[in-house]
């Protein structure tokens, strides 16, 4: 049965060919003429005007559309650039100059349409950001929150940057004196992920990192804000991170099963892994299904079948599927004794209780005395039971299966189990370390071996780090923050991105305390101080006690919403004011890297992070050590010839500068091979060397981490040994309870902005517009239609939008794309509905922050955002 939806409900995009004018807009010299230009080509080549329900793929990327244009003639210069937000994609961009402005942006005009050499073509985002570049928001100049206001009130004064930054570096020592270094914070940021000289995540590749490390350190945090429940549930399972096959190998698989995963929104290059998973549909044609609550852009695009379930009931479904795969004997038997631990019963660890296996969760031998049948699955998931058996059947009997995870369903209140669930389908399918199998991870991507490093010479000389998500409770209460509470711990070995639990020599966990509140925090490509971290007003309210955090500085290229509850914002330079290198992203099978070039000179008085670093570095007496006695553009250089001793196949700084782009064919991953060969020779990082259905470790912490300290205890919030459905606060089953707050609400990741950014581009939010997904039948109840202005709230806060009312998303869940620019106003300009919280204000803009938590999931202590409730009403 393939489900037939009204994609084509999707609100057409409204760009309008208007009469042509030379006349410059104010948003920094775009002519409507160019516009139009510019228009018609991402249109066509991207879909973006109204076509996004193209069902022949291959035409989208055909081989006529391969752009090899020149653009316009009657420019100074054509430069290599790059796009650099993090949307797990990395495009080069050619910026057109002409009189020291960018006048138009291309696409890669290089490479084909073969894998291995794709042309590697920007979306609609890398596409516009001129408008980005000369946008209205751009800040200008160093701002300092005005005397006597708080944060959040917008009152600004222009200062120096001498000014700046001997305030801040005066604020800096007396921070340092009365509370020492691990008062510092680097916050998460992800908006330069992708250069390398201005890096701004993780947080020891930054500039800021590195200054700080000079000054005796700071507190670091482990994980991001992607991935906090997958990564921490990883090592109890494989022992470690595996991603799942390459995208490319799915050309060897019978049938390809995609929970939550979205590549054609997430993913959004034309040389990554949208092509490459459209060049796969189209070449192997391998049967798609897409498990997601929303009938995505990949179900429009790659899916045959859309399964629709409640959100947060993966590991129900998926319960309910291994039931019917026992019961007639489907599952792989042999691949779950040789190299699995607690499937069974005999295979259970020492000291684990009787009937804890997965089999006795199953059969219902476990405490809760349930059997995993396909009604059970049903009743919690939506998703009817007979269609629970056929998926069973039909994902048992495909040899190979490709079953992979986005990132969705482990964005949940016990999100770390839903990523276990989805691991155990492949481990009990016998999937995993096999090409066109895969582990049930997520796809990972190649890179070339171009590491940084200008920040491999300091190290930071404290040990201790955080959840990525626990910040905002180190700034309240930091010193009752601990291991078995708050997941305070040691840092990790390098490039590993879970917390280890520090044991004792018996291998009990032992405990770490933060000593010290978070005093200062730098927010450098960073809007995650209010609008990316969850509950908006809840956050507010904490950085405007000054009580609590002293010092907010923030560098950023807009006025964002970050920046306005800071003390200091830094007007920093874009990448097209910049020359760095840019690691290619999630091509495979090809690997590749950009080498950007500055195309005009920094804007009004715009500062790279290295040159802002450099001068507070000079205010603090650091100055020499910071630099190295090395230029940016001489780090650089020093960047590329390292890599090019290590292989030097690579080309040249001067080479690199004028080809752009560098790709090079490589080969198609398949993770675990080696276990898969001989788990003997090659264990896992676990205890037992082998995939921990059960974990005892797990099991163990679950004795010792203490829920309802940091925050209160709330229902779903414990550990368990198994990948078990666990019912969480303001999951399906309260929905279904609460006839105040009756609908979840998801915030997907939307192909209009990467987060935030490009949040303010008016092309975009033309062509995007931020709207709540809503289904018919939860409509008509409220008197709901398609276009209407609607208030969502729950008691944390309301938020003012248009609803889109469509099919596409499943009766009971709404969704909200994530990263729309938090805007507040107070009940005096617009009231509340009734029924909402009457104290917080109105978001009018529709940030699904605004709605969502701040409660930590259980063990990662992570982000559980798309675990949400709330009401819609008419406005
Ligand atoms: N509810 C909900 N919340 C979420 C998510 C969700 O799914 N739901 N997703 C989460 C995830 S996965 C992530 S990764 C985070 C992302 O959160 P963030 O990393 O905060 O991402 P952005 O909102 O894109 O903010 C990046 C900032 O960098 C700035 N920037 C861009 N380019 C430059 C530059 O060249 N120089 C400087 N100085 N600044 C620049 C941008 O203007 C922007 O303010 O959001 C998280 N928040
Ligand atoms: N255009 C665009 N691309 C982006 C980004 C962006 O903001 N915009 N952000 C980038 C970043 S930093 C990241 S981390 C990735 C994020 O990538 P993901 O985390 O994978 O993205 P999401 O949209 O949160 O979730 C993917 C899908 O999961 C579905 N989903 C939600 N809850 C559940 C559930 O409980 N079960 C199941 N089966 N499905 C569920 C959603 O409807 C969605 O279609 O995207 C990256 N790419
Ligand atoms: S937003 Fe991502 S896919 Fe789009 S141009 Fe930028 S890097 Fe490429
Ligand atoms: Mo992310």
């Amino acid at each position: 049965m393939r489900v037939l939806h009204e994609a084509q409900k999707e609100p057409k995009a409204s760009i309008q060919a208007e009469p042509s004018s030379e006349t410059p807009d104010k948003r920094g010299g775009v002519t409507r003429r160019s516009f139009l230009g510019w228009s018609a080509v991402a249109g066509a080549g991207l879909g973006l005007v109204g076509c996004s329900t193209q069902k022949n793929p291959y035409s989208i990327h055909g081989q006529a559309l391969v752009a090899n244009g020149t653009g316009r003639t009657d420019v100074d210069k054509t430069v290599w650039s790059a796009c650099t937000v993090n949307c797990g994609s990395r495009c080069p961009l050619r910026l057109q100059v002409k009189d020291g402005q960018v006048v138009r942006v291309l696409p890669d005009n290089t490479g084909t349409d073969e894998l291995g050499n794709q042309q590697v073509r920007a979306c609609p985002r890398g596409r516009s950001i001129r408008h980005r570049i000369y946008n209205p928001d751009r800040l200008k100049h160093p701002l300092k929150r005005k005397a006597g206001t708080k944060r959040g009130d917008d009152q600004w004064e222009e200062i120096s940057w001498d000014q700046a930054l001997t305030e801040i570096a005066q604020k800096m020592k007396e921070i340092k004196r009365d509370y020492g270094n691990e008062a510092f914070y680097i916050n998460y940021g992800t908006g330069v992920l992708g250069s390398t000289m201005s890096c701004s995540w993780p947080p020891n590749t930054t500039p800021v990192a590195r200054l700080l490390n000079l000054y005796g350190g700071y507190l670091d945090h482990y994980s991001d804000y992607s991935t906090t429940g997958i990564t921490q549930a990883y090592p109890y399972f494989y022992g470690g991170w595996q991603n799942t096959n390459s995208l490319d190998d799915v050309m060897n698989s019978k049938l390809q099963v995609m929970f939550g995963n979205n590549p054609q929104e997430t993913r959004m290059s034309g040389g990554g892994q949208t092509f490459v998973t459209q060049y796969v549909k189209q070449h192997a044609n391998v049967k798609t299904i897409v498990i997601d609550p929303r009938y995505s852009e990949t179900s429009i695009a790659l899916g045959d079948e859309w399964v629709a379930l409640r959100p947060g009931t993966d590991a129900a479904l998926i319960a309910g599927m291994i039931y019917v795969m026992i019961k007639e004997g489907l599952h792989d038997q042999a691949f779950l004794d040789k190299y699995c631990v607690g499937f069974d019963e005999n295979t259970l660890p020492e000291g684990a209780p009787k009937n804890s296996s997965y089999r006795a969760y199953l059969e219902g031998k476990g405490p809760d005395k349930t059997a995993k049948t396909p009604q059970w699955a049903a009743r919690i998931t939506g998703v009817p039971a007979k269609r629970i058996e056929q998926l069973a059947r039909e994902i048992a009997g495909a040899k190979p299966c490709a079953i992979s995870q986005g990132w969705g369903p482990q964005r949940h209140a016990n999100g770390e189990n839903a990523a276990r669930a989805i691991f155990l389908l492949a481990a009990v399918t016998g999937n995993i370390g096999i090409p066109g199998g895969g582990t049930g991870g997520r796809e990972g991507g190649s890179s070339l071996p171009v590491d940084p490093i200008f920040n491999t010479e300091y190290t930071n000389p404290s040990n201790k780090i955080i959840s990525v998500f626990g910040w905002l409770d180190a700034i309240e209460r930091g010193p009752e923050l601990d291991t078995f509470n708050a997941g305070v711990g040691v840092k990790p070995e390098p490039g590993v991105r879970a917390l280890k639990v520090p044991v004792d020599e018996d291998g009990n966990p032992t405990n770490t305390k933060l000593e010290v509140p978070i005093k200062a925090v730098f927010n450098y490509g960073s809007n995650s101080l209010v609008n990316q971290t969850g509950d908006n007003n809840r956050s507010v309210e904490i950085l405007q006690n000054e009580e609590n955090c002293e010092l907010i500085v923030t560098c950023d290229i807009m006025k964002t919403v970050t920046a306005r509850y800071s003390d200091y914002i830094l007007p920093g330079t874009s990448t097209s004011e910049e020359s760095d290198f840019h690691q290619g992203e999630n091509a495979t099978p090809m690997a590749y890297g950009i080498v950007s070039q500055q195309a005009i000179k920094p804007l009004y008085e715009c500062k790279s992070i290295f040159d802002i670093c450099t001068l507070l570095a000079e205010k603090l007496g650091l100055k020499d050590e910071f630099t190295g006695g090395k230029t940016r553009e001489e780090w650089l250089e020093a960047t590329i010839a390292a890599a090019r001793e290590e292989d030097p196949d690579l080309p040249t700084y001067a080479q690199w500068k004028e080809m752009g782009i560098y790709r090079r064919k490589v080969d198609s991953e398949v993770p675990m091979a080696d276990f898969r060969e001989d788990p003997q020779a090659n264990p896992l990082d676990t205890p037992s060397g082998k995939i921990e259905i059960y974990s005892k470790r797990l099991q163990d912490m679950g004795q010792k981490w203490h829920f309802g300290q940091i925050h209160e205890q709330r229902k779903g919030d414990k550990l368990t040994a198994l990948p078990e459905y666990i019912e969480t606060w303001e999951g399906p089953a309260e929905a279904q309870e609460n006839p105040d707050y009756p609908l979840q609400v998801i915030g997907h990741h939307f192909k209009g902005r990467t987060h935030s950014s490009y949040g303010n581009v008016e092309w975009l939010k033309e062509a995007h517009v931020q709207t709540v997904w809503l289904n018919p039948i939860d409509a008509k109840t409220r008197g709901i239609k398609n276009d209407d202005l609607v208030f969502v709230y729950n008691p944390r806060g309301t938020i003012r939008l248009p609803a889109k009312v469509t099919t596409r998303i499943s009766p009971g869940t709404v969704s909200v794309p994530q990263g729309a620019w938090y805007d507040p106003k107070p009940s005096t300009e617009v009231k509340p509905p009734k029924g909402a919280n009457p104290n917080k204000p109105v978001d009018v803009n529709g940030s699904v922050n605004t709605l969502t938590s701040l409660h930590p999931t259980p063990l990662a202590k992570g982000m559980g955002v798309h675990t949400t409730l709330a009401q819609v009403v008419k406005a």
